[in-house]
């Protein structure tokens, strides 16, 4: 690890991974044993690694799954599954929350996206707009503290730059290791996003965790990954940068460079699902299954 200046053996390795991660919910006060943690699980190195971690290190962390129906033909949304049931193999008494948008919904993300914006462009902002109300809704359900995402410092550093080149001084003030909780809304944390990607993927690789390697098809040719590439390429010529650019707008962050945004704005419960929403009426998931008008966010 050059950017570390560290040099360890697989051994060592796991033990410096699982206690970097450990420092990290302590240091941004993610969580505590006490706390019931809910992590979203996808089948990809970052969320099982994370929820691996942190039943090693004796949270009460639960899984949720939520199938998006995506295909791909290569069956992405059936292949992240059975990778997810054979992590659970090895672990029996861990509880995995399912759900399937189809069964649900009556519509894979995929048809709803076709649908809500006509055949143009991808369905990743519905994508987002679900799995954020889902994930909502069963921690909301079955009474957790915390939500955990796998978000690794590549993730966070991509959508840095991309606040950074349009500016967008409110997402920068609401990008954050913990987003607290708020009236029925949980507690969103990301334990892992002082770990670039590929360090998860080593210690994904030296625990023996078999994880999808494929990315949903939907990401090819993305912002984000654009963006990774050139993060690529500047953390090659300077070892470290990624992790620099992203520390220093915590610390930027925390100093109240954005404090005049993170003024909260009003939330109203929907009328449809009880779930907070910045505009009173039907939320924007809501608003998915009929045919009003999708102005706002939620
Ligand atoms: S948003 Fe888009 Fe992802 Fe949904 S459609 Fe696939 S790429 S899974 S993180
Ligand atoms: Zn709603």
């Amino acid at each position: 690890m050059r950017h570390h200046k560290l040099a360890l053996c697989e051994e060592h390795y796991l033990e410096w991974f699982q206690n970097q991660t450990e420092r990290a919910i302590r240091k941004y006060r993610m969580f505590g044993r006490d706390d019931r943690v809910l992590v979203a699980v996808s089948g990809g190195k970052d969320s099982l690694s994370l929820w691996d971690v942190l039943l090693r290190l004796g949270y009460q962390a639960d899984g949720l799954y939520i199938n998006l129906g995506i295909d791909g033909g290569l069956g992405y949304s059936a292949l992240s599954f059975q990778k997810i049931e054979t992590f659970l193999t090895d672990r029996p008494e861990t509880r995995l929350h399912v759900v399937d948008v189809v069964a649900e919904y009556g519509e894979s993300v995929p048809q709803t996206a076709r649908r809500k914006l006509r055949g143009r462009g991808k369905p990743c902002s519905v994508c987002g707009l679900i799995k954020r109300h889902e994930m909502n809704r069963i921690a909301q359900e079955h009474g957790y503290d915390v939500l955990a995402t796998g978000h690794n410092l590549d993730d966070e550093v991509a959508v840095l730059l991309s606040n950074v080149l349009h500016w967008q001084v409110g997402y920068l003030a609401r990008q954050a290791p913990v987003l607290q909780e708020r009236e029925g809304l949980a507690r969103k944390v990301k334990p892992f996003c002082r770990f670039y990607e590929r360090e998860v993927a080593a210690y994904a690789l030296i625990q023996g965790i078999d994880y999808i390697y494929d990315e949903c098809p939907y990401v090819e040719g993305s912002t984000t990954l654009f963006y990774k590439g050139l993060l690529n390429r500047l953390e090659a010529n300077s070892p470290g940068s990624k992790l620099q650019f992203y520390l220093s707008f915590l610390r930027a962050r925390k100093d109240g460079l954005f404090s005049e945004q993170m003024e909260q704005v009003e939330l109203h419960p929907c009328p449809v699902c009880g779930q907070p929403t910045s505009v009173p009426g039907p939320c924007a998931f809501c608003r998915l299954w009929n045919q009003q008008p999708a102005t706002s966010n939620q």
